[in-house]
């Protein structure tokens, strides 16, 4: 670990709220390293651009992805699954930074979640009125791993539902340097996204970037 990278965060305790068991927000976590994640970001789309992907069902989604790590979460008409490598180039997804995986280690450890060893990281890119619909995350091997997502950019509102597709969900605003750590009861819970609204973020313009670690295998 970085010696300084997380000081002025260790009474970050403050700024923890929990949305359910398991489910635990870390406002503004993650600002300290705005300038660093967004210029690390901007480095692994210039080798694995933004694309919006097709469902099985042969939808294209209205949210554009792409990953680091040595995993990569990819859809197509044949399904969902982890992949080493991306295939619109044919190459490995660019590797996770350090800072990714150290910020994403000391969330999850925050939430008590220890010794989260993520190997991938799936970028999510938010335009206005891109969206995602409830679903669950069940495509990890390991379900007693946490997720861990940060939040840069625009606003949103996160929705968060039970273990049932059916069950009610509870809307969160989710702004620009918060951290959510999602495991124990809460790893299965749907959750979506609701319609991204238009506006303008000093550092991403008219756009929210959502990076969600994830232990796959
Ligand atoms: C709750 N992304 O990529 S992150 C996804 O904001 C995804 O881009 C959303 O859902 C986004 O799969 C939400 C928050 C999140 C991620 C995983 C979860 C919440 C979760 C897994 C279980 C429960
Ligand atoms: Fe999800």
């Amino acid at each position: 670990m970085t010696a300084d990278l997380f000081d002025g965060l260790e009474t970050a305790g403050a700024d923890r709220e929990q949305l359910a068991p398991g489910a635990v927000i870390l406002r503004g976590f993650a600002r300290p390293h705005e300038t660093e994640l967004i210029a690390a970001i901007g480095a692994i789309t210039a080798q694995a651009p933004f694309r919006r992907m097709v469902t099985p069902g042969g939808h294209q989604m209205s949210v554009a992805m792409t990953n680091c790590g040595s995993l990569g979460w990819v859809t197509d008409r044949s399904g969902y699954r982890y992949d080493p490598v991306d295939p619109e180039s044919g190459k490995p997804w660019p590797p996770m930074p350090p800072l990714f995986r150290e910020l994403a280690e000391q969330a999850a450890t925050d939430a008590g979640f220890p010794r989260f060893a993520p190997d991938a990281c799936l970028i999510n890119r938010y335009e206005p009125g891109a969206k995602m619909s409830l679903h669950q995350d069940r495509d990890e091997r390991d379900i007693g791993a946490p997720i861990v997502s940060v939040s840069l950019g625009l606003p949103a509102t996160f929705l968060f539902g039970g273990l049932k597709r059916t069950d009610k969900t509870q809307r969160y605003r989710l702004v620009h340097g918060d951290i959510v750590v999602w495991g124990g009861p809460a790893r299965l819970a749907f959750h979506g996204v609701a319609p991204l609204p238009d506006g303008e973020h000093g550092l991403l313009g008219r756009q929210r970037v959502n990076l969600t670690f994830r232990r796959a295998r």
